[in-house]
């Protein structure tokens, strides 16, 4: 049980070179503060005191980070913002994040004088302090990665997905310069006898897929990795790389680069079964446990029954480790952290003697993604003129179509109702479809959104009023807002007039902007199982206020379901932005 094995990251390497161990061992590389205090039931503030923890709960290893991440959460920050938010745990904990609008780096002039910082700006020191106070068996690993991640935050989201379609060779620039001190950073903290692995966190996926198109990660991001990969094998270290989301499509990719391990197959995204049949010969999986349900909403019970499912599933022949769907945050109840160490132990020794069934638990399944209805397209002019026009960004090409077809004795509204949002839903499908990524589409919403603009006069009594208002926000506590971004520009696009609140919005911001606005439909976005209540919350306020009938509410985001809708009393759900904006329609036209 806890506290009674010694660490032996040699466990930890045969695991990762996809062989069987002794026992399984635990993956975690993040477990967030509170955790570790209640664990340890003392502050947890020391390299001494995270080695401790390490050792007490079963770890062959400790991490640190090193790198261009530490400028991130600093005051100054690169192109952070930041905010308390409360856990569920009743501490407040501050948080940065991106500007996804405009970063700080966004043209050449700005990229010239931006201070950019070398290796020598890091702190090294806890490499030192871990070459002398690690025990013996244990090594430390680094968590470098954050390559793509960085590029994106210096620009912010929009202007880097904006720059990927019209200004390619800056976000080049950028991964040249942020790859070169990471990978300066990576060749010094190796040196140190004590790294053991070195682990790379660079979300580059969300639910339905990768964030960007996967030939611009082979180009620029794909090639780094590779450099450092080479080292690690030379060297006997391992080389783990971290992405949430859906990374199916490169998955080949990452055995190329010489990855030994991938985490944290988020189970929502990607059935790990699968995954271990296709990959699991040359890639350790790490992680699975699900934060989204079992970690955070279920019981300890729950907790040990899904331990063993993974174990008996994924554990034989080795090559596989115990660890949460991202990191051990600080709103899963302790004993459900403490039950996941318990059942790895308890389960995890070789050979496995595991059968189906042994122990009962509610515990999470990959349920594949919701699937689509085919949308039949009804339009009187030829789409494709429009389809092209938007997806190459091309203004200029859309408005003389649009002013063509007014020529030929078209109203603009019917050229926006039978050329441009058949034209939008056909994005949004290919979006589904994986066929095109987050920034074509976003390129292409904004496209339109311009040339509404430009015929605002034309369009009879504004097609915007004749569509409806929606007020969007991400709920209080959930700092996560590209999705809902989306899916204000989907909906702008498509001829809706848009009121965002932004992120983290109370439940008293929106009822005040349902008075004030009178929208046809709110739209609610939340990313954290820990957020959601708060969309019931605003659901029940609003009826408390009398304003439950005079607005539908829809609700979204990776975490959601229908059921979760339908449970807490919404109009509608909607998985994605496409759809999100099609739900608006259906609700606002009573069909
Ligand atoms: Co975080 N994060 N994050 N994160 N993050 C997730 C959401 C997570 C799923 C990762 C995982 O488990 N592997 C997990 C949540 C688990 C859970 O609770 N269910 C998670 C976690 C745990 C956290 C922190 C707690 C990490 C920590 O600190 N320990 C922390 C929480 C901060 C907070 O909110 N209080 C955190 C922080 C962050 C960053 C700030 C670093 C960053 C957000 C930056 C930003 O938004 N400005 C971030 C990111 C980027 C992610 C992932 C990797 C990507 C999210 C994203 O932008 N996707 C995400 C992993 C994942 O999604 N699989 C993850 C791209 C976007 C286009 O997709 O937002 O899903 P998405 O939107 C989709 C649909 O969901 C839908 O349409 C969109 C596109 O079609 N949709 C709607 C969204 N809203 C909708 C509304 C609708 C309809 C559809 O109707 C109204």
């Amino acid at each position: 049980m806890i506290g009674q094995h010694s660490p032996t990251f040699e466990r930890y390497l045969t695991t990762l070179y996809c062989e069987e161990p002794d026992r399984v061992p635990l993956g975690d590389f993040t477990v967030d503060q509170m955790l570790l205090d209640q664990f340890m039931g003392k502050p947890v503030s020391t390299l001494q005191d995270q080695v401790d923890f390490r050792i007490a709960a079963g770890f062959d290893f400790v991490a640190g980070l090193s790198g261009i991440f530490e400028l991130f959460g600093s005051a100054e920050g690169i192109a952070t913002e930041s905010d308390t938010a409360k856990n569920s745990l009743g501490g407040d904990r501050t948080r940065h994040w991106a500007n996804e609008h405009e970063g700080v780096i966004t043209n050449w002039e700005q990229f010239e004088k931006y201070p950019w910082p070398s290796a020598d700006d890091f702190n090294m020191s806890i490499w030192q302090t871990f070459d002398e106070i690690l025990p013996p068996g244990m090594k430390a690993i680094l968590m470098l990665g954050k390559i793509y991640t960085p590029v994106w935050m210096l620009m912010g989201a929009e202007a880097f997905f904006k720059s990927l379609e019209v200004n390619e060779s800056l976000v080049e620039a950028l991964f040249e310069k942020v790859g070169q001190i990471q990978y300066e950073t990576f060749l010094r903290v190796v040196e140190h006898p004590c790294v053991g692995a070195v682990a790379n966190p660079d979300d580059i996926a969300h639910n339905t897929g990768l964030l960007i198109n996967p030939s611009y990660l082979r180009k620029y991001l794909f090639p780094w990795y590779k450099k450092m990969g080479d080292v690690c094998r030379n060297e006997g270290i391992g080389f783990i790389f971290h992405s949430d989301g859906d990374c199916t499509e490169i998955m080949d990719d990452l055995v190329d680069v010489g990855f030994h391990g991938f985490n944290p197959i988020q189970p929502n995204c990607m059935d790990i079964v699968e995954v271990k049949k296709k990959w699991g010969q040359r890639l350790c999986l790490i992680g699975n446990l699900n934060l989204d349900s079992t970690l955070t909403l279920g019981s300890p019970e729950d907790v040990r029954a899904e331990v063993y499912e993974r174990i008996r599933t994924i554990g034989p022949g080795g090559g596989y480790m115990v660890a949460s769907s991202n990191s051990i945050a600080d709103y899963v109840p302790l004993d459900n952290m403490k039950a996941m160490f318990d059942a790895t132990y308890e389960f995890g020794s070789y050979p496995l003697h595991l059968e189906e069934g042994m122990i009962k638990g509610k515990i999470w399944t990959f349920q594949g993604k919701p699937q689509k209805e085919k949308i039949e397209i009804e339009a009187d002019l030829n789409i494709n003129r429009y389809l092209t026009a938007m997806l190459g960004n091309d203004v200029a090409g859309l408005i003389s179509l649009t002013q063509n077809d007014i020529r030929n004795g078209l109203k603009a509204s019917e050229v926006v109702n039978q050329g441009m949002i058949p034209a939008m839903t056909v994005v949004g499908e290919r979006f589904q479809t994986g066929e095109i990524y987050i920034p074509e589409m976003m390129m292409a919403a904004k496209t339109m959104s311009e040339v509404l603009e430009h015929f605002k006069d034309q369009l009879t009594g504004r097609q915007a009023e004749k569509r409806g208002t929606v007020v969007v926000g991400t709920v209080k506590g959930d700092l996560h807002d590209i999705g809902k971004n989306l899916v204000a520009m989907m909906l702008d696009g498509q001829g809706f007039k848009v009121e965002d609140l932004g992120l983290s919005v109370t439940t008293e911001a929106f009822l005040a902007a349902v008075k004030e606005k009178k929208p046809d439909v709110l739209a609610l976005s939340a990313l954290l199982t820990t957020t959601m209540v708060e969309m019931k919350k605003t659901i029940d306020a609003l009826r408390e206020a009398g304003l439950r009938e005079k607005v539908k509410v829809i609700v979204g985001g990776a975490p959601l379901t229908q059921a979760f809708a339908d449970e807490i009393g919404a109009d509608g759900y909607a998985y994605d932005a496409p759809g999100a904006a099609q739900k608006c329609s259906e609700l606002v036209s009573g069909k």
